[in-house]
């Protein structure tokens, strides 16, 4: 198991047990890193500060990540919990409006396309800004975020977010570049369906999980703890000369052409 002890890290992303943030967050903090952590907004706080209190969390704090002042305070408030420093950045973040994951991608509005791409791509960079400086600090640092093959091929429903994760995906190899210089690396997780808040709403989730287990090479779905080892990797010092990648946990679902 991938040592982060003395890791300081920062996780957005965490809205309850199932999240997959939630399971990269276990992972870290069983290999000994401590954690800070932003929710979204008061309806799930209580639980949210339930869960980071298991992980002895010395900082949870509410962020919308379309505000670009609540990205820069946060990333303040951890820095002053870590002595100016950061190691980490785990960004599991997206939103697109329910009515958009389900008609014709054609239909989309443009405010409705902005507010996907903002929450679920454009979050990526303000966090990498914000923490560059501490990571800078603290001689490098590893950035994770969450991706999904919609963002590389057409997806069924998925629409608008798959516009945001190709969105996402880009900003990760130009963030490598930028920040790789700074011994900053940025990775993503390409996750196959995982049954999180977020997916559990979306009609047709069952079945999608019912098409993995047919084509996948694996036949069999993945879970958030999946996720979490993957992850865990990619944060760490194993991964010294890993950036600008996609790393899959997916079954091999996307090697397949039929
Ligand atoms: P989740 O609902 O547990 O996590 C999504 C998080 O986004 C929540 O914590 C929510 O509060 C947060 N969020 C949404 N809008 C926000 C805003 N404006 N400001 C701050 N936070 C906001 O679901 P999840 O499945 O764990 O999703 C995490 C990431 O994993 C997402 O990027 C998602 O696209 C990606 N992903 C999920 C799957 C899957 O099948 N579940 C597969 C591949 C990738
Ligand atoms: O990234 C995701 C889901 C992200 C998501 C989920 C919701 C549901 C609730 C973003 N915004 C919202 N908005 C809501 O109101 N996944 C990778 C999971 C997912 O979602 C799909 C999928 C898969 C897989 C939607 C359609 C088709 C496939």
């Amino acid at each position: 198991m991938a040592d982060f002890a003395g890791k300081r890290g920062l996780v957005l992303g965490v809205a309850n047990k199932r999240s997959i943030a939630w399971a990269i967050a276990k992972r870290l903090a069983d290999g000994g890193a401590q954690l800070a952590f932003t929710y979204q907004g008061e309806r799930i706080e209580a639980g949210v500060r339930e869960l980071c209190g298991t992980v002895d969390s010395p900082l949870v704090t509410v962020c919308d990540v379309r505000s670009d002042d609540d990205i820069e305070r946060v990333v303040a408030e951890a820095g002053e919990i870590f002595g100016g420093e950061l190691d980490l950045l785990v960004h599991s973040v997206a939103f697109a409006a329910a009515e958009d994951l389900e008609g014709r991608f054609t239909d989309t509005p443009r405010d409705r396309f902005w507010m996907a791409l903002d929450v679920s791509a454009y979050s990526l960079v303000a966090a990498a800004r914000a923490a560059e400086p501490l990571m800078e600090a603290a001689g490098g640092g590893s950035i994770l975020t969450m991706t999904y093959l919609g963002g590389e091929r057409a997806v069924p429903h998925y629409n608008v977010m798959g516009v945001a994760k190709a969105a996402l995906d880009s900003s990760v190899q130009y963030l490598a570049w930028d920040l790789g210089a700074k011994n900053i690396r940025v990775n993503a997780v390409s996750a196959g369906p995982v049954r999180t808040l977020a997916a559990r709403s979306i009609a047709g989730f069952p079945t999608m999980e019912a098409i993995v287990e047919e084509r996948a090479p694996l036949r069999r779905h993945i879970s958030a703890d999946d996720v979490g080892a993957a992850a865990a990797y990619l944060l760490s010092d194993d991964a010294r000369n890993v950036t600008g990648t996609t790393l899959y946990v997916d079954s091999g679902y996307h090697a397949m052409g039929m």
